[in-house]
């Protein structure tokens, strides 16, 4: 039956673009709500379901929908979620506040869709970047077992949501007509830079954001002790994240069997002739639901069990509104 659904949060990036995917995918709508806060309450918001009023959020309100998918702070995850969840509601929470509990499924759909069945009705969506990642670390996990990986991100601005982007933009501008150049989302120029900071440091040394890529990747891949290191970079890109990842493997792997498993991946699309100047790259993953996997090459470190690859995929997309109504899917 189609489903009444709420959009918690949405006037930011991931979710109009939530709105934008339900419609995309043909999602069963019979109504949908856009809530936000107060500030935005009474707008009119354009979509692709027409221009739609945004209302306060309420939770009262917000628990007689089906589906609630949140685009909102941990916080307000913490506070919200659970009541929404016990009312009925399948809600689908892109924050991180409860991607590392065990009783809470993290899921990304082509890789661990079992989790959904079993879990109750609050299901966590990814960090982006580990979204990502994970859609051609799954199969080649199951092909050729996963010993240990490591990560280098370079990630777009649209991580910190619209105003990362318009930060980009505004700055680029400025930098280009010789006018001041001032940082306030992120924490140093990000035009014609890069800032290999993402998040708050921690105790270890790493950021929470290359933390999130360790412990996420872990649970969905179901590998709970995999080692994995992470070095997350914010660059002047706008929607995609790029990362270049190394395996170590369990069995022997080519480039060429690991090229046979990934043409055939859910969400991969493989992009790999690099003679031809073929590879991913963040201009062609942006807009794109599939990840862009290429560059794939035995590892000179690991040799027979290692391989390089390099990833982009849409961080608003895949790493975030995609994932989150494929998982709506799942409870069709
Ligand atoms: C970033 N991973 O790219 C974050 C967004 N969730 O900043």
């Amino acid at each position: 039956a189609p489903r009444r659904v709420a959009v918690v949060g949405a006037t930011g990036a991931v979710g109009r673009e939530m709105v934008s995917v339900l419609h995309a995918r043909n999602f069963p709508v019979s109504e949908i709500g856009l809530f936000a806060s107060e500030r935005s309450a009474g707008k009119v918001q354009e979509g692709p379901y027409g221009a739609l009023t945004l209302q306060a959020f309420d939770a009262e309100v917000v628990k007689g929908y089906d589906v609630v998918l949140l685009a909102v702070s941990g916080d307000f995850a913490k506070e919200h979620a659970k009541n929404l969840a016990s009312a009925g509601a399948l809600v689908i929470d892109n924050s991180s506040a409860f991607r590392y509990d065990a009783d809470i499924p993290l899921i990304v759909p082509e890789i661990n869709a079992h989790a959904f069945q079993g879990g109750g009705r609050l299901i966590a969506n990814p960090n982006c970047t580990t979204a990502i990642a994970v859609v051609a670390l799954g199969p080649l996990h199951k092909a050729f077992g996963l010993k240990r990986v490591i990560v280098s991100t370079y990630q777009a601005t649209s991580g910190a949501g619209a105003e990362g982007m318009a930060e980009l933009e505004e700055q680029t501008r400025n930098q280009l007509d010789g006018k001041p150049v001032t940082n306030s989302v992120f924490r140093h120029p990000i035009p014609f830079n890069l800032i290999p900071q993402i998040d708050a440091f921690q105790e270890n040394g790493y950021t929470k954001e290359e933390m999130k890529v360790t412990w996420e990747t872990r649970k969905i891949l179901e590998i709970a002790d995999l080692p994995l290191s992470c070095t997350a970079v914010r660059i002047p890109t706008y929607r995609a994240h790029s990362e270049a990842i190394t395996i170590e493997t369990i069995q022997p792997v080519t480039p060429a069997a690991a090229r046979a498993v990934l043409a055939d991946a859910a969400g991969v699309k493989l992009t790999d002739d690099p003679a031809n100047g073929v590879y991913p790259m963040p201009l062609n993953a942006a807009g794109q639901y599939d990840v862009e996997v290429g560059r794939i090459r035995t590892n000179l470190v690991f040799g027979d069990h290692g391989l390089d690859l390099f990833v982009c995929g849409d961080q608003l997309l895949k790493g975030a509104a995609l994932n989150a109504v494929q998982i709506a899917e799942l409870d069709l």
